[in-house]
């Protein structure tokens, strides 16, 4: 963002004055603009086959987001009007979009502000949007969001309910879903609730939408991400409802799956949706990344049967993946310590049989990522909690990072925190999603290679929420779900 002098089209003001500073309240400006720029779909970007008209709209309607943006920046808490009274002053946002601000002489507590919002200025598509003058108090708007911005954000975007299965009539589809009625704690607010009170059934319920992220309009197209480099992530979750299975928030490639898949068994609400065969049959394929927060104690026993997930706790945090292909099929996928061996290629990604020839099955060699309980050292996959079901709110962070090794193999690592306090309070940053966290150790942490085959998979993702239970009702709330790609 810098100064710029060469403005056309904006009605003629005061002398140009001083050239713009840096600070915070720059980022908000640019994160404000972020935002109106998905209200509006994405206007910046259009294909050179769109008509002259849908070009010309698109000027005027950045044209005007340019001008929201700038009377957003005159209201934030960082701008100093006082410096900036009787002057005028362009902003350039980059992308062809700038605003031009004027700043009057204060009358009362408030500065009359005007703003002209810009868009390909000098250019042959060049669009004015000019707003009336307001009087601006200072400091008088938001703060910037807490999070310094963030690309995904569950309520608000976009999601589909997928796989739901229900003991009970007509309720599958009232499952899982995102709702403002309800709990006392959260009138008024949206929330994602998962289980809806109700026992024996599951669900998953993805992210849905389209977004240009870092610059990209086809980053996630109808749910479908580029995983690229990873992402950092905040929510706060709420188990209302005691005695339950729990939930997921997976991370499933989007080459094998799409937003209409779930897993699930109604006779194992242990596998949390994301084991086990679902509606389709098919269940959720690997490759695939969770991290479970589960809330009832599964013992060991035979793999596909109720009482199979060699738990060692009533409620713990942990990262899971697929265990094997073949064997337990998708009946593995949380089970704790299956799988780490390779694929002989006598199966399919789904665990049947494969008919052809073996070696060049794509799975054949591939090597199956297994759910390793580790609860010490520097490497922890597992972890006891023992207040997960107190109907409190919960917070948790998570940190993936993701790059291809020279072999084409993946390398991976994940940290997450779980109710991360110093002194009584939330820790300081811990919702900030546009760096990482070093503050305080993470409750897992795990970095891990992933073979070339699935990493590959892995190159679009969807991200969601799975869950299920058997003889227990579940409930659980999630709020604030906010999730930011890194650059
Ligand atoms: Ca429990
Ligand atoms: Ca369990
Ligand atoms: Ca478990
Ligand atoms: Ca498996």
């Amino acid at each position: 963002m810098s100064g710029h002098h060469e403005v056309f089209g904006c009605p003629a003001l005061l002398n140009r004055g001083p050239s713009p500073r840096r600070g915070s309240a720059l980022l908000y400006v640019i994160a404000s603009i972020v935002l109106l720029g998905a209200v509006g779909g994405g206007v910046a970007y259009f294909s050179s086959s769109s008509s002259v008209s849908n070009v010309a709209k698109t000027a005027h309607n950045q044209a005007y987001y340019a001008a929201v943006s700038g009377l957003r920046y005159a209201e934030a808490p960082g701008t100093d009007l006082a410096a900036l009274e009787n002057s005028t002053t362009t902003y350039s946002l980059g992308n062809n979009v700038a605003f031009r601000m004027t700043v009057g002489a204060k009358a009362a507590s408030a500065y009359p502000v005007t703003v002209c919002g810009i868009y390909g200025a000098g250019t042959s598509m060049e669009a004015n949007h000019q707003l009336p003058s307001v009087p601006v108090i200072p400091g008088s708007g938001e703060e910037p969001d807490e999070y310094g911005g963030y690309d995904i954000s569950i309520p608000g975007d976009a999601y589909q309910i997928a796989g739901a299965k229900s003991a009970h009539a007509g309720m599958a589809n009232k499952l899982n879903d995102v709702v403002t009625e309800g709990h006392p704690d959260y009138a008024g607010t949206e929330y994602i609730r998962l289980g809806n009170r109700t026992t024996q059934g599951f669900a998953c319920l993805w992210f849905n939408d389209t977004k240009t992220i870092l610059e990209d309009t086809t980053y996630c197209q109808n749910g479908v991400c580029k995983f690229g480099k990873g992402f950092r992530l905040y929510l706060e979750l709420q188990v209302v409802s005691a005695g339950a299975d729990g939930f997921t928030l997976s991370f499933v490639n989007a080459a094998n799956n799409t937003v209409s898949d779930c897993g699930g068994d109604l006779d194992m609400g242990e596998l949390l949706g994301y084991g086990g065969p679902g509606v389709s049959g098919r269940g959720l394929r690997p490759a695939k990344i969770a991290i479970e927060f589960d809330t009832y104690e599964n013992g060991s026993g035979t793999c596909g049967s109720a009482g199979s997930r060699n738990d060692d706790d009533d409620g713990h945090i942990a990262y899971s993946y697929w265990g094997s292909i073949d064997g337990c099929k998708t009946y593995d996928d949380n089970l704790h310590g299956a799988g780490g061996t390779t694929n002989d290629g006598r199966s399919t990604i789904d665990g049947g049989e494969y008919s052809g020839n073996r070696t060049r099955n794509p799975l054949y060699n591939s090597v199956n990522m297994n759910n390793t309980k580790t609860k010490t050292g520097t490497n922890i996959t597992y972890k006891k909690v023992t207040n997960l079901e107190d109907n409190t709110v919960h917070t948790v962070r998570m940190e993936v990072t993701r790059a291809t090794n020279a072999n084409g193999s993946g390398a991976y690592t994940m940290k997450t925190w779980l109710d991360c306090t110093v002194g009584g309070e939330p820790c300081e940053g811990i919702k900030k999603l546009t760096e990482d966290f070093a503050a305080k150790t993470p409750d897992l942490v795990t970095s891990f290679t992933m073979d070339k085959y699935f990493h590959g998979l892995l190159n679009t993702f969807l991200v969601g929420f799975t869950q299920a239970t058997g003889a227990s009702a579940q409930e659980v709330h999630l709020t604030n779900f906010r999730l930011k790609f890194r650059e």
